[in-house]
């Protein structure tokens, strides 16, 4: 059991579905995002950061023995956006986490990390990245991080590339790649309560019959996720027919990502 876990990105949607679970893992939750956030309960403390603010993310890390990062920019934007909360606000964790008692940390990273892969090609944690955006070009630089504080500082972290990580699935592609709050716990409970993880890389999806990556690598963690997005495959299907199997975006494990907009036009 933590004392004091950080949550950062905590008012956003995996962070509001994460939670009510906390208490489980930790006696003391500081919630911390540049949004609001209501109903602060006895177990919480909310502290209002923007990640690229150094001294403040400096004041977050005080006393923290446990740390989720879910903050930063969540999906395609322009590119200074997406530098200011994903990469300089990832440097000010890690040099706040070295400059303070050096925390576990669980980093939000993404499956946008690999998009580019083909939806055919059953990954493991060791494929070279290829990102599908600069949002996945962001996560890229996060899990390098991640790295180099390990090797350098000893700051061990998972880098978690998530799927979707939403009440339910929306789409076809999501039956592979979708992950429960529920399951996000679990693996986080089990990167906290594992001896030693240095860095580790692991994807985020549920026990879905639909599997594109292997984390065999990973699987000294223990972690069993128990959900699956079956339940709601004929419901997708029914209300959305079936793919064009031409289309990139069926074609890429980044979905959508692989062919929107160029990010200035965001
Ligand atoms: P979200 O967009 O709902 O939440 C992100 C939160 O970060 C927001 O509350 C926002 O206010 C905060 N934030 C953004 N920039 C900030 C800054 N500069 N300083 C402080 N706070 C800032 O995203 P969601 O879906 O909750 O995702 C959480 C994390 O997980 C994100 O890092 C995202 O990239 C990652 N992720 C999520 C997936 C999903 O399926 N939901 C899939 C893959 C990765
Ligand atoms: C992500 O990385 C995003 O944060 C989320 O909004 C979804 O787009 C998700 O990936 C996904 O690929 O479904």
């Amino acid at each position: 059991m933590l004392k004091t876990l950080l949550m950062t990105g905590a008012a956003g949607g995996v962070g509001t579905a994460l939670r009510p679970m906390l208490r489980e893992l930790a006696e003391t939750v500081v919630l911390s995002d540049m949004a609001d956030i209501s109903d602060v309960q006895p177990h919480e403390q909310f502290k209002r950061c923007d990640l690229s603010d150094a001294r403040g993310v400096d004041d977050l890390l005080e006393g923290v023995d446990g740390v989720i990062h879910l903050g930063g920019i969540s999906v395609e934007r322009p590119f200074d956006l997406i530098v200011q909360g994903n990469v300089v606000g990832m440097y000010n964790l890690y040099e706040a986490a070295r400059r303070h008692s050096r925390p576990r940390v669980i980093f939000a990273s993404s499956n946008h990390v690999v998009g580019f892969y083909r939806r055919d090609e059953r990954l493991d944690n060791q494929v070279v990245p290829r990102p599908d955006s600069l949002y996945g070009v962001s996560k890229v630089f996060g899990e390098a991080i991640a790295s180099l504080y390990f090797d350098k500082f000893g700051i061990e972290t998972l880098s978690v590339r998530i799927g979707s990580c939403f009440a339910k699935p929306a789409n076809p592609r999501m039956l592979a790649t979708w992950l429960s709050s529920r399951d996000m716990l679990s693996l986080c409970a089990r990167a906290f309560a594992a001896p030693r993880i240095g860095h580790t890389v692991v994807y985020g999806a549920s026990d879905n019959e639909e599997q594109w990556w292997d984390n065999g690598n990973a699987a000294f963690l223990g972690w069993r996720p128990k959900d699956s997005s079956e339940q709601w495959r004929a419901e997708i299907l029914a209300s959305l027919g079936p793919e064009d199997p031409a289309n990139p975006a069926t074609l890429y494990q980044g979905g959508g990502f692989v062919c929107g907009e160029h990010p200035a036009n965001l």
